[in-house]
């Protein structure tokens, strides 16, 4: 599986011609036998956003790095628009493995969306490689998902995130991080992200609801409910059974769990107004269902 997703990678670089500017990326999810294809994989930059070219030191993880400029001095990237699974998650490793095989000692192009620099003084940037958008070949490899703020090419990646999720690829996979499969029947079924008024103070009216609409009741010990984003994880409590033809709401505030209602008890509002992805996942990480709620900047 993981030579074939560099294979992908590698062939789409190599069919890659280098142009000055920021051209269109061509097309690097071939429809040839190494995997399902990923449709609308051409990314655009429409305008001339400052650039500078760096060679590739060191990747930290699946979405950023340290790169050195051509005066010497070297800076951490962040990679724009996008999240990666963290090390210690599935698929966090191979999300790594990735970035690494395609940006590490290489030259890059860091290219500025409409976000700078993240709270750690990283710098927000979109990579080139000879006209391959790096942050959206992730993507689209199954390798990271998109975040959703208007950095500028936030829709086409919300709208790969969404083509690598239906074909299943890298952290998708359903047999990825295990081969414990996902029981058929579960899914997330309803929302509400933008309560009435100030979400901070009604964080119960923000919720997810989730279904069993197969023929068995469910053991959800440890599944995990998790937005785009690192710092939101819910893990279901020990025990907790989904019965089949039943729903469950996971609610962002405090409460009294029920077989109805659990409780996030997040510090604050999980669900951005801004759009997000809720995705649902076993405890090994494998994916059981998600949805995608637009933004609206
Ligand atoms: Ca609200
Ligand atoms: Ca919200």
């Amino acid at each position: 599986m993981r030579t074939s997703r560099y294979l992908v990678l590698a062939l789409a670089l190599a069919s890659c011609s280098p142009s000055p500017g920021f051209p269109p990326a061509p097309d690097y999810a071939p429809a040839s036998t190494a995997g399902p294809t990923v449709p609308g994989a051409e990314a655009t930059v429409g305008v001339s956003p400052p650039a500078d070219e760096a060679v590739v030191v060191r990747v930290f993880d699946g979405d950023s790095l340290i790169a050195e400029l051509d005066d010497g001095s070297e800076v951490e990237v962040r990679l724009l628009g996008i999240n990666a699974p963290e090390g210690s998650e599935c698929h966090g490793d191979a999300a790594r493995d990735t970035l690494e095989q395609l940006v590490d000692s290489t030259t890059v192009t860091l290219v500025a969306g409409s976000e700078d620099s993240d709270q750690y003084n990283r710098l927000l940037r979109y990579l080139y490689i000879d006209g391959l958008n790096v942050n959206l070949a992730l993507i689209a490899n199954g390798d990271a998902i998109a975040l959703q703020s208007d950095h500028g090419m936030d829709k086409e990646f919300v709208a790969m995130t969404a083509s690598a999720a239906a074909a299943r690829l890298g952290m998708w996979a359903p047999d990825v991080c295990g081969a414990e499969p996902a029981p058929p029947g579960v899914a997330i079924v309803d929302y509400v992200y933008d309560p009435r008024g100030r979400d901070a103070d009604d964080p119960n009216g923000e919720w997810i609801a989730i279904a069993n609409e197969g023929s068995d009741p469910i053991d959800m010990s440890a599944w995990i409910l998790r937005d785009e984003s690192t710092q939101h994880r819910f893990r279901f409590p020990d025990g907790f059974i989904l019965d089949n033809n039943d729903e469950v709401l996971v609610r962002s505030g405090c409460g009294r769990d029920s077989a109805t209602d659990l409780y996030w008890c997040a510090d604050d509002p999980v669900w951005s107004n801004g759009g997000d992805t809720a995705i649902l996942q076993l405890s090994s990480g494998v994916v059981v269902s998600w949805k995608t709620y637009p933004g609206d900047f």
